[in-house]
């Protein structure tokens, strides 16, 4: 028996599933999870001594690769000074003004600790600032497991089985409405059915808890004005996409403004962080300076923020790798493409730049009921012969693949070796 087979038995007794987050648990690939011992650059190692090409990338957070030195070095200086403060620290100010000279339309940064706890401040400040209940959101994509967003979810939440959660009452999440991504008629139709009670429209730029959905165009344009006609707000979720896209996010590279952003790991390099930020106007309804309460002793962690600081320096130093990422992305969809038309396997890659998802379906996939129509089964399969191959893909189809800057053309090689001999074997 494996290492990871025996620490998997140990977990299962105090772990529900053996994980502290279910998707982990390799439950939609029907697979005993790898425990991983060590990253470095675009690998992952696991306790058995296997090495993989990472593309989970801790969900995206390593754009720059596992264990980069600016950042480790950025910790290890922070680690010296102490842990945790409960009180402001230099850091926090530098980070907000980091990210405000970074991300088009934001005055100001609140930072937390996670992308859902982002979000559900940003939630509640956005029905403080219109004083209206309803929100809402598109079936399959997923903002975190709040309340009050753990309706139609995508991610886990829709590979588990459960995209609504036991244990929400109905009276919470009768404020949350349903609308399809890509389908602004969807979107239209609650504004014309909830005049005046729609606080705000969130969504993910690009969907990539439903595999990868980019917006077709003149859909996010479509909401911004939506939201313009009808006095909403709209709230970009770029937990996956925020600096990932570009330094300024998906604001920047679709040309859409949002009302307010949320940010979750990425911004912490690798450690727990999120941050929700907008204009001053907004920002300055929550406390301390205004009635939107929300509060953290762990927020503005000085350790997580030298790791978020020391990413977004080097991101900002250096734009160029923008264009690598999304070459590598396009280079890796090309061959995937390639290599299931020559195995007549009916694959739909979607690729928008370093974010990738393979679709198991013969059609095109544009929305959600696209995305739900893909074999997962056969998802199952190609992930445990990639696996075999040595590349760490999403245990489950409705995530996205990540590229990150430490990703070269050998690993470009070696994966798409790997695609073509897991399609063969599938
Ligand atoms: N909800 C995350 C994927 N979209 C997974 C979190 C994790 O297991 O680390």
């Amino acid at each position: 028996m494996d290492r990871s087979q025996q620490l998997f038995d140990r977990a299962v007794k105090v772990l529900p599933g053996g994980v502290n987050s279910p998707v982990r648990a390799f439950r939609a690939v029907d697979l005993c999870p790898r425990f991983i011992q060590s990253a470095h650059g675009a690998y992952i190692y696991d306790t058995d001594g296997h090495k993989y090409i990472d593309y989970v990338c801790s969900w995206g957070p390593m754009l720059l690769g596992h264990d980069h030195p600016a950042i480790r070095e950025a910790v290890e200086r922070a680690v010296k000074d102490g842990l945790s403060f409960g009180a402001p620290t230099e850091r926090e100010v530098e980070m907000a003004e980091l990210m405000v000279e970074m991300v088009p339309n934001i005055e100001m940064v609140r930072m937390v600790n996670s992308g859902t706890e982002a979000v559900m401040s940003a939630i509640r400040l956005a029905r403080g600032a219109t004083g209206r209940d309803k929100i809402v959101k598109f079936e399959g994509c997923y903002h975190g497991h709040s309340d009050c967003l753990l309706v139609n979810a995508g991610s886990s939440a829709l590979a588990g089985g459960h995209p609504s959660s036991a244990g929400v009452p109905e009276d919470i999440v009768k404020h949350t409405l349903t609308a399809q991504f890509n389908r602004l008629d969807t979107v239209e139709a609650l504004f014309g059915q909830w005049p005046g009670q729609i606080a705000c429209v969130i969504v993910e730029p690009v969907a990539a808890n439903m595999g990868v959905v980019a917006p077709e165009k003149g859909f996010l344009e479509g909401l911004r004005a939506l939201c313009d006609r009808h006095g909403a707000l709209l709230i970009f979720d770029e937990v996956i996409t925020g600096f990932r896209l570009a330094p300024g996010g998906a604001q920047a590279y679709f040309g859409v403004r949002a009302d307010l952003v949320t940010f979750g790991k990425i911004i912490g390099g690798g450690m727990p962080v999120g941050a929700y930020c907008g204009s001053r106007a907004l920002m300055e309804q929550v406390a301390p300076c205004g009635p939107v309460y929300q509060a953290g002793t762990l927020s503005g962690n000085p350790v997580a923020m030298a790791a978020g600081l020391a990413q977004l320096r080097y991101i900002r130093a250096h734009p160029e790798l923008y264009a690598g990422l999304e070459q590598y992305a396009e280079e890796l969809a090309a061959g995937m493409r390639r290599a299931a038309a020559a195995h007549h396997a009916p694959v739909a890659v979607n690729q928008i730049g370093s974010l990738i998802a393979p679709f198991f379906t013969p059609t095109e996939v544009t929305t959600f009921v696209d995305a739900k129509g893909s074999d997962v089964g056969m998802y199952a399969r190609y992930f445990k012969g990639m696996l075999e191959r040595g590349v760490y893909l999403a245990p489950a189809q409705f995530e996205a693949m990540f590229v990150s800057a430490a990703h070269g053309r050998e690993e470009l090689e070696q994966t798409l070796e790997a695609v073509d001999g897991a399609l063969a074997a599938l």
